[in-house]
């Protein structure tokens, strides 16, 4: 009993974490072009204009736009059957809402998916991952306009035609459901309710804003899976969640309560919607309570119902524990709320290592939609250093996707659809949270240093070897 046969092995990345060449090609300002580089403890900071001076780690990244033969070909070394990157839409539309796309965007993708192909990689790609046009956000604060979803469909049908027929799988949002807490009002949504410097953390949050766009990326995801169905019925549309998987911090029936709220609202809202099409009657408590009215337009409900995805995708990183008290304390770097788990170690950026959470998560996600399922992002964010030797021995990452493969083992065991894995940040990039290179997930590391030092030299790491034999033995070397 191994992994099905053609389980897709391979890695993900993002556009804007990796890329660079961020105003060439005619690419236009997205909202991480306008984040500085930041730290485990200090904040990037979002500045609306480019400040002379200062280090925006998008701008050049990891310089894939100018690398990525030599990026797919090591991917190719190491196996992959799968790549999951994204499309820069200020590639495609440089402000966002240009009729027209831009040429130079789509043929830079034309070779990327190529090159991918050659290898016989299959591509997965995210329509939108924390890259929403800043003209957009400048124009019509973002997602919270119902007019974004024809901009975003126009890019949508630019990208579905341009590689029809090279290219099977496609996610609508990046981990949408961060848009149910303030951190993903501006890197999902492309929201800034003020414009002005500030540090990242420091956003000023309008909920009702947030819930807004999150109806319109809703409609325009439904609208999406039909566009795509139309232009080429091979296509399978899927959505994209973080899996925050929770606990009650002890048997309490509040706690269990509080835990139950937190998965309803974070981990179960935008799936429902995503993929049964439509509102989940608990989000009406919800909403009431919390002051947010939803404007819908007559039609709307149709239009979720006629859009369900094809397949459920999700991050995992870690877990987090709910509980009834107040006074409890959070936990260092969960950005997602949530207290420690006592019975769990914590990575360095204090994101709790919970493998069983993830066999535990893909049993209720397949019990909940009965949908194929891919963990599209998991991985350790590490210090790595470069021996003496030239060799990186990341063995803690090792452990890390170990123990993780182990348990998603289990979960095909228990019978659950899963299709697919490709662990976050395949080679070195910049990081989402803190705008920083020194947080590594990379089975390559990159030469590229948060001072803005470093050659953009490729090496493998200890890793690279070991998932290469986990692919070749579709799993076995690890079991
Ligand atoms: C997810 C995002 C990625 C990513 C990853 C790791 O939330 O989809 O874009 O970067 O998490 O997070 P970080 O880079 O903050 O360590």
């Amino acid at each position: 009993m191994s992994f099905p046969k053609n389980f897709y092995w391979g890695g993900a990345t993002a556009a804007n974490q990796l890329e660079g060449g961020w105003q060439e090609g005619g690419k236009g300002v997205s909202i991480s072009d306008i984040c500085t580089g930041g730290t485990a403890d200090r904040s990037k900071r979002i500045t609306p204009e480019i400040e002379e001076g200062t280090f925006y780690p998008s701008h050049e990244a990891i310089d894939h736009y100018h690398r990525f033969r030599e990026d797919i070909a090591l991917f190719a070394e190491m196996g992959f059957k799968m790549y999951r990157f994204s499309i820069a839409w200020t590639r495609i539309f440089p402000n966002g809402d240009e009729s027209e796309p831009n040429e130079a965007g789509l043929r830079f993708y034309d070779e990327l998916i190529d090159e991918c192909r050659k290898y016989r990689i299959e591509p997965m790609i995210t329509i939108s991952h924390y890259e929403v046009p800043f003209g957009l956000t400048k124009k019509w604060n973002s997602w919270t306009d119902r007019r974004q979803i024809d901009c975003y469909l126009n890019f949508c049908r630019a990208i579905f035609t341009r590689y029809k027929g090279k290219v099977k799988y496609w996610l609508t949002f990046n981990e949408l459901n961060s848009a149910t807490s303030a951190v993903g009002g501006l890197l999902n949504q492309g929201i800034l309710n003020e414009i002005r410097p500030m540090d990242f953390m420091e956003q000023v949050d309008v909920p009702q804003n947030r819930f807004q766009g999150l109806h319109h990326q809703f409609l325009a995801s439904a609208l999406a899976v039909k566009l795509a169905h139309e232009i080429d019925p091979e296509y399978q549309i899927g959505c994209m969640q973080i899996m925050a998987t929770s606990y009650g911090l002890t048997c309490k029936p509040a706690d269990q309560l509080a835990n139950q709220k937190q998965n309803q609202i974070m981990n179960w809202f935008c799936s429902d919607v995503q993929c049964r099409g439509k509102y989940p009657n608990y989000i009406r408590r919800y909403f009431r309570e919390n002051g947010i009215e939803i404007q819908m337009e007559p039609g709307d409900e149709e239009i979720l119902l006629a859009g369900p995805v094809d397949f459920y995708t999700c991050s995992y990183y870690m877990s987090g524990c709910q509980t009834a008290d107040p006074e409890a304390k959070k936990g260092k770097g969960n950005l997602l709320g949530g207290v420690p788990n006592p019975y769990l170690k914590a990575s360095d950026w204090g994101w709790q290592i919970d493998p069983e959470g993830l066999r535990y998560s893909l049993n209720e996600i397949w019990d909940r939609y009965q949908k194929p399922i891919f963990v599209v992002e998991n991985g350790l964010g590490a210090y790595d250093k470069i021996d003496e030797d030239g060799k990186v021995r990341d063995d803690y990452r090792i452990e890390y996707l170990k123990s993780h493969i182990c348990q998603m083992h289990e979960a095909v065991l228990d019978g659950v659809d899963l299709r697919g894995y490709t662990p976050w940040g395949c080679i070195d990039l910049v990081s989402a949270s803190t705008g920083e290179m020194a947080k590594r997930y990379g089975f390559i590391f990159v030469e590229r240093y948060d001072d803005g030092t470093g050659d953009f030299s490729r090496r493998r790491k200890e890793s690279f070897y070991w998932y290469r034999d986990v692919i070749e033995t579709n799993g076995e070397a690890v079991l």
